[in-house]
């Protein structure tokens, strides 16, 4: 047990009369003892769940909740002092703003009393254990969740898809169903001695604005991006019609949620060839067959990911990283698969954790994941409390932003394909066809999965709807339905990692929408002139140079201050990702002249 998480448990919270004696100068040496606690406790507490994660057992899973139970317990006791310290008068804006995030980041509070902090970690864990250990059959034969998310992409045989899609979600989500209400109540309890009314209010108190006001910007952000999701959903919906039958999946109405190349309907396009028009459809490649050709592995993979960020400027990766990250999937052990980056010790031991496989989705992730590690390189020489995304979604958007940029063009600069083979101006609907596909399909997913949360911690939705209210959201939002009929038996929120692992998710709908901005403002910095889908900002150092400068300022400032230091804009919108589309758009219009939109 980390010692400095002891050192104040007896100390009595400063009370009224106290604070009023209370300076400015009181609250730093607060401030700087907990960062020093904190720096003490993280590091320790690091090696546990890197080792938990890598190494999944019931010893590994017992020793994980109960330094997260520890790591709990001390962040719910800085919260509630440091709640008495904002009231000083007189505190420097960064006091103010270090104090509020001590108050409310903690993503799963415990309430302060006898046991509760080590239930919610031992509910925790046993949920993120049983999601990490899952399995689901395909033709009758077992198959693990690393394997069974691919397969979803590869495989075309309706019945198939909808075997491992009912297997996966009964097998992983159902069994959790008790555990998850339980952890939601006992979170509740603590976010309400914290002064908040609810845990998902927390949530959504960390972007620099009322609780009430972030709520009602995604729905801002959702709007303007929305005609552009529900014309690529007619447009798919006739042709897996069109492939499958009416009897599979209907003309009209929502689309069957297992044919979308998917496990969760999330991203779809490894189902492309299904969709891809005649003519201007062929790529002429596919990035998949491209590494496979060439004999890329999961190294060479990671590698050419590091080569995107050197190019731009970055230092190179660390050894450590190297020795240190998991690649693959071991074949002797359990390990939590769902791909992460980490930094354990605030300096330069960063790594990633992954179970890569040579296709295209897992390019695309590697580079994703490496934003993380390059953004917590660049922000480690600020104040521990600043360290982080200037909000989460920040966090989440710079890889993916690194990886619009993998074109064509650029694919020819790596050698992964010749320059004979790079599609030419009339397969533009196609190329950007294949990324709206991934892109443009998750935007209500994204926004969903927390709509959902929030419902859920504020009491709107209650335990005995669980099922009911997930079917209507992903009917509401996605136009999507399960393969058959869910009942409250069924708990298929828990079959997707972050529900499991309770990880906020409004965090990478934002950053679908940044990753635009930031792409768009690079290309502008890079002087780019030709269609926004074409840029890629491959080997600039000025833009890197900008990057490098937003990614350094952590959370130091208001996210406003960095997106305006790297894109001129203070706003998240969805306007570069509409103009990046916009051919796109008017194509689908086109398409879809003859067909009833939405469902
Ligand atoms: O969870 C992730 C990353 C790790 S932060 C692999 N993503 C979301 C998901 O898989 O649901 C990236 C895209 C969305
Ligand atoms: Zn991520």
């Amino acid at each position: 047990m980390p010692a400095m998480a002891q050192d104040h448990a007896s100390e009595t919270p400063a009370t009224t009369e106290q604070t009023e004696a209370l300076t400015p100068a009181d609250a730093q040496a607060f401030l700087d003892r907990v960062q020093e606690a904190y720096a003490a406790y993280n590091l320790t507490a690091s090696r546990i769940a890197w080792v938990n994660a890598t190494y999944i057992t019931e010893d590994t899973d017992a020793l994980a909740a109960e330094s997260q139970a520890e790591g709990t317990r001390m962040s719910v006791r800085y919260a509630l002092e440091a709640a008495k310290y904002s009231q000083i008068e007189g505190l420097s804006d960064d006091q103010v703003r270090m104090l509020d995030m001590l108050r409310s980041a903690i993503t799963l509070p415990a309430p302060t009393r006898d046991g509760a902090a080590a239930e919610l970690s031992e509910v925790s864990t046993r949920m993120s254990s049983l999601y990490a250990r899952g399995k689901g059959t395909r033709n009758g034969e077992s198959i693990s969740g690393s394997d069974i998310e691919p397969a979803m992409g590869t495989e075309r045989d309706p019945a198939v898809l909808k075997e491992m899609w009912v297997s996966w979600h009964d097998n992983v989500g159902a069994p959790m169903r008790e555990d998850f209400g339980r952890m939601i109540a006992i979170s509740n309890e603590g976010a309400e001695e914290l002064g908040f009314a609810d845990v998902g209010t927390m949530w959504r108190s960390g972007y620099d604005m009322p609780p009430a006001e972030f709520a009602r910007e995604v729905d801002r952000m959702w709007n303007e991006v929305k005609p552009l999701y529900i014309a690529l959903h007619t447009y798919v919906r006739h042709k897996l019609s069109e492939k499958y039958g009416s009897s599979v999946q209907p003309e009209t109405g929502p689309i069957r949620a297992d044919l979308l190349g998917n496990m969760w309907a999330q991203e779809w396009g490894n189902i492309y060839d299904i969709v891809a028009p005649e003519g201007a459809g062929d790529l002429g490649y596919d990035i998949g067959d491209l590494l496979t050709a060439q004999d890329y592995d999961a190294l060479k993979m990671v590698r050419a990911g590091e080569n995107f960020y050197s190019s731009l400027g970055f230092e190179p990766l660390p050894e450590t990283f190297w020795e240190r990250s998991l690649f693959t999937k071991p074949a002797d052990r359990e390990v939590l698969c769902h791909a992460s980056a980490w930094n354990l010790n605030d300096k330069d031991d960063v790594r990633i954790k992954m179970c890569i496989k040579v296709n295209a989705d897992d390019f695309v992730t590697i580079h994703h994941e490496l934003g993380h590690n390059y953004y917590q390189r660049a922000y480690q020489d600020q104040p521990l409390l600043y360290r982080g995304g200037a909000n989460d979604g920040f966090h989440e958007a710079i890889g993916d932003f690194v990886a619009l940029s993998i074109t064509p063009e650029y694919l020819v600069q790596i050698g992964l394909l010749d320059e004979a083979q790079v599609p030419s101006a009339d397969k533009d609907i196609g190329l950007l066809l294949r990324q709206a596909m991934d892109k443009v399909a998750f935007l209500p997913f994204g926004l969903l999965i927390d709509k959902w949360r929030w419902g859920v911690y504020s009491g709107d939705i209650r335990p005995g709807d669980y099922q009911a209210s997930w079917d209507a959201l992903r009917l509401q939002y996605q136009g999507i339905v399960p393969p058959v009929t869910r009942d409250e038996t069924r708990f298929d929120p828990g079959a997707k990692y972050h529900i499991a692992g309770s990880v906020p998710y409004a965090r990478y709908f934002l950053a679908r929408l940044l990753q635009f901005q930031f792409y768009k403002a690079a290309c502008d910095q890079a002087g780019w002139e030709g269609p926004l889908h074409r840029c890629s900002f491959f080997g600039n150092a000025e833009v890197g140079e900008r990057l490098d400068a937003m990614l350094k300022m952590g959370m130091s400032q208001p996210w406003p201050d960095a997106l305006e230091a790297f894109t001129g804009e203070r706003e998240i919108s969805g306007e570069a990702m509409m103009e990046y589309f916009a051919p796109l758009k008017a194509w689908l219009d086109e398409q879809n002249a003859a067909y009833e939109a939405g469902w």
